[in-house]
């Protein structure tokens, strides 16, 4: 009989080390992860099958449909926003047509085990486009539904796959009212910038944040491509870990949308440099504005309301900004670089 099976896609990526770590605990839900690129070695060691390939592979899924009973996906695959930018088609052919072979697959699980397959989507505050500095400045906390307009691609490829998810999960109760067996439950956050303290990011444009501390705790000078008064939300990764555990696990009928916020504190490039100058006395932090980046940055909110999440499956970070820095950030990345 084929075992329930949880499937990490871009496993390899920030979000995927700090969610596996997290599930290997429980050892009834075995994991098996999809990525081009190959796990760190210790976190190869949790997982039960490490498939080296490509979402675009549909032969590859097909394959992996027939061999295991996946019933939970965390879809965590794509190219980030900096990176989407030098390389648009790609961009869209792995954030969308990605997506949309991982839902196909999704759909394909569901019928083929006769249970939902619940499928776990990592949306952004990209997909928000505030117009000018002046009304995101007055906006302060953004809804989910105010100012969807991204100006990057990887906006644009995030907001249409909550779409996607929403329609496959329509047509999931479509085909469930009909008594047919079409079954994907798709749940999506969107997410603000994410500050690991084991990772560091790449081709993110809220980067700045995560690349000012690890490069101060290896003792190297950092140039900041945003000026010192941008503001967008943050996190620290156990929370966004958490956060898309919560939703995983929360009762279908508490969900009242596709696409939640969540946040948990949005101190401005210059609050987060102070705060690693006092951590690492003698840190070099100079600031050197790359302007398509700070357009960017500016195009996001300075703040987002997350009242839904809150409400609807119980989100509530442990890590404000000063705990996030104080019993986080600092002392895991002294131990990691060996301070
Ligand atoms: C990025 O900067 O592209 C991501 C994001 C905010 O989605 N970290």
């Amino acid at each position: 009989m084929r075992k329930p099976v949880v499937l990490i896609t871009g496993a390899s990526g920030e979000i995927g080390h700090g969610l596996i770590e997290r599930l290997a605990g429980d050892p009834a839900r075995p994991i098996i992860t999809l990525d081009l690129n190959p796990l760190a070695p210790d976190i190869a060691k949790m997982v039960s099958r490490e498939i080296q390939g490509s979402i675009l592979d549909t032969n590859l899924l097909d394959r992996i449909v027939a061999e295991y009973e996946v019933d939970l996906v965390f879809h965590l695959a794509a190219l980030l926003s900096t990176r989407s930018e030098f390389t648009p088609t790609a961009a869209h052919e792995v954030n969308v047509g990605g997506t949309l072979n991982m839902l196909e697959f999704a759909q394909k699980q569901g019928e083929s085990h006769g249970r939902p397959v619940v499928f776990l989507y990592p949306s952004s505050i990209a997909v928000y486009g505030m117009p000018d500095l002046e009304t995101k400045a007055r906006a302060g906390e953004v809804k989910e539904d105010q100012y969807n307009h991204p100006i990057t691609m990887y906006g644009c490829n995030k907001l249409y796959c909550e779409q996607l998810g929403h329609y496959y999960s329509r047509h999931y109760k479509q085909l469930a009212k009909e008594k047919l067996s079409g079954r994907v439950d798709f749940r999506c956050i969107r997410f603000p910038g994410l500050i690991s303290a084991v990772t560091v990011p790449s081709g993110g444009t809220s980067d700045f944040a995560p690349e000012m501390i690890h490069a101060a705790a290896r003792g190297e000078a950092y140039g900041c491509f945003v000026r010192p008064d941008t503001r967008i939300p943050f996190m620290a990764m156990p929370d966004g870990v958490d956060a898309l555990l919560q939703l995983a696990s929360a009762p279908r009928e508490r969900l009242r949308r596709t696409a939640y916020n969540i946040g948990a504190f949005n101190p401005s490039a210059e609050e987060i440099r102070q705060v690693v100058v006092r951590e690492f006395p003698g840190a070099q932090i100079t600031w050197d504005v790359d302007p398509k980046r700070q357009g960017i940055v500016d195009s996001w909110p300075a703040d987002v309301d997350d009242c839904a999440a809150r409400k609807d499956f119980g989100f509530e970070p442990k890590y404000d900004y000063e705990r996030a820095f104080s019993e986080y950030l600092i002392p895991t990345i002294k131990k990691r670089y060996g301070k």
